[in-house]
């Protein structure tokens, strides 16, 4: 990278640590990306996260985008399953271009010719967490501020499939690549979703908890799939190509690389490998993936069941011997649902339920509080969950060498981009007793 770039990437940095002082930068050894986090745990203790405390990751600059003059192409319809009336389609802003069954969306189409929709999500970096891996792993060192909930206002995207004639029946082994404005130096930002995610819930976004979209978070248009990785969400979205593969290389009308977003980058492998290109995969489900060995490197689609505490944190001053203290936080699992959260306050020995209460959609976190008796001493408060699958946190990344039994053995494998990582994240409280008794 030329000092150039360097400079560039640290004057966006300081731009978004202005406008947004919940959030604070975080270590990004190579210097690749643009990166902030969640200050602290404390925003841990709320369902929505508000803009201001919600991280920020991306690789280019984010785009100069004019939304007056932003245009969102629809591509690959031919053979994908389009309608053969589909240029007869209802609903349709732009104009056609290319290929008869290309289309063009402005913003003025996505947001006014389709129903709008709020939706929750919670939405995490596949890189969350990476800080736990021991060895270090390269890349951003994100501790757990890489997470966050929204309300996200958009178009249904099943909407947008819809009009122009792709329906649900269509849908198997179809995929939905989406293409960010930000692709620089020849390298595309690509991600593909499948259609069957994609007609259930995935929305084209403009508006995030009740604000127009921040520059750095996408505007003027983004993907959103709930539950899903951060990297799935594509930013300053510009085309959608409908196909029946995942994007790989040299499978886009583009000049520079096309798949390193979605076939190298963002693969759970052990250290030294390779990931091969697959044209389509049946099973996406990013737990089921690392159980199963059909596929041999996953790949990061739906989060991992996750928790953190909020609060209490540091130390803790009680007024006599023992006081109930809350333990509050926050839990999630992708596009699965958080069945219980067990707090344990020595280090893992003992657990007891918390309860689970506040919002409850599909896509987004829950919030858990458990009453905890504390007296004073030195603890190391623990969250787990589990979900409906029954598949619970484990309790510590393993080692490199043990990627390929970790699972089994109830650890999360180490795994050379750091990805997907969900086991504990200890808390450290001290509890002292205020000496106003004896003064
Ligand atoms: N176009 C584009 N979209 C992108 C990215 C990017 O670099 N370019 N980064 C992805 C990654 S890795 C993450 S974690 C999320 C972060 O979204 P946020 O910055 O709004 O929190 O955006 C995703 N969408
Ligand atoms: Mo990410």
């Amino acid at each position: 990278m030329s000092n150039g770039e360097r400079g560039q990437r640290h004057e966006e940095i300081d731009a978004i640590l202005e406008r947004k002082p919940g959030v604070r930068e975080v270590r990004d050894e190579a210097n690749r990306y643009t990166v902030v986090g969640a200050a602290g745990r404390k925003t841990y203790t709320n369902w929505l996260t508000p803009i201001a405390e919600h991280f920020v990751c991306h690789r280019n600059p984010i785009p100069e985008i004019d939304a007056d003059s932003w245009h969102v192409s629809l591509t690959g319809l031919d053979g994908a399953g389009a309608a053969k009336d589909a240029d007869d389609a209802d609903n349709w802003g732009g104009e056609d271009i290319g290929s008869k069954k290309d289309a063009v969306l402005s913003m003025a189409a996505i947001q006014e010719d389709f129903p709008t929709v709020a939706i929750a999500h919670t939405m995490e970096c596949a890189g969350n967490g990476r800080g736990q891996h021991d060895p270090e792993t390269s890349s951003v060192q994100w501790d757990c501020g890489a997470v966050g909930t929204s309300i996200w206002t958009g178009t249904p995207l099943r909407s947008i499939l819809r009009a122009r004639g792709i329906t649900e029946r269509a849908e198997e082994d179809r995929w939905l690549t989406a293409i960010g404005g930000d692709s620089i130096d020849e390298e595309v930002f690509a991600r593909s979703i499948p259609l069957s995610k994609v007609f259930e819930d995935c929305i084209l976004a403009y508006g995030m908890n009740g604000q127009p979209l921040p520059a750095e978070h996408g505007f003027p248009v983004r993907l959103i799939a709930p539950g899903w990785y951060g990297v799935n969400n594509v930013k300053w979205v510009e085309e959608l190509r409908v196909s029946d593969s995942m994007v790989t290389e040299g499978s886009l009308d583009r000049p520079g690389t096309h798949a390193e977003w979605h076939q190298s980058s963002y693969r759970i492998h052990p250290e030294g490998a390779n990931p091969a290109e697959h044209g389509t995969i049946a099973e996406v489900d990013t737990w089921a993936q690392l159980e199963s060995n059909d596929i041999e490197h996953p790949y990061t689609f739906d989060a991992t069941v996750m928790s953190l505490i909020g609060a209490p944190e540091g130390r803790l001053e009680l007024e006599s011997g023992t006081e109930t203290i809350e333990v509050l936080g926050v839990a999630w699992a992708g596009d699965d649902a958080v069945e219980t959260v067990e707090i344990s306050a020595d280090g893992g020995e003992h657990w007891s339920e918390a309860d689970l209460f506040g919002p409850a959609y599909a896509g987004a976190s829950r919030l858990f509080s458990y009453e905890w008796e504390a007296t004073p001493g030195t603890y190391t408060l623990l969250s787990r969950a589990t979900d409906e699958g029954g598949r619970t946190q484990p309790a510590r990344i393993s080692d490199p060498d043990e990627y390929e039994e970790a699972i089994e053995k109830g650890l999360f494998p180490w795994n050379e981009g750091g990805y997907a990582a969900n086991a504990y994240v200890p808390n450290a409280v001290e509890v002292t007793v205020s000496s106003s008794d004896s003064e």
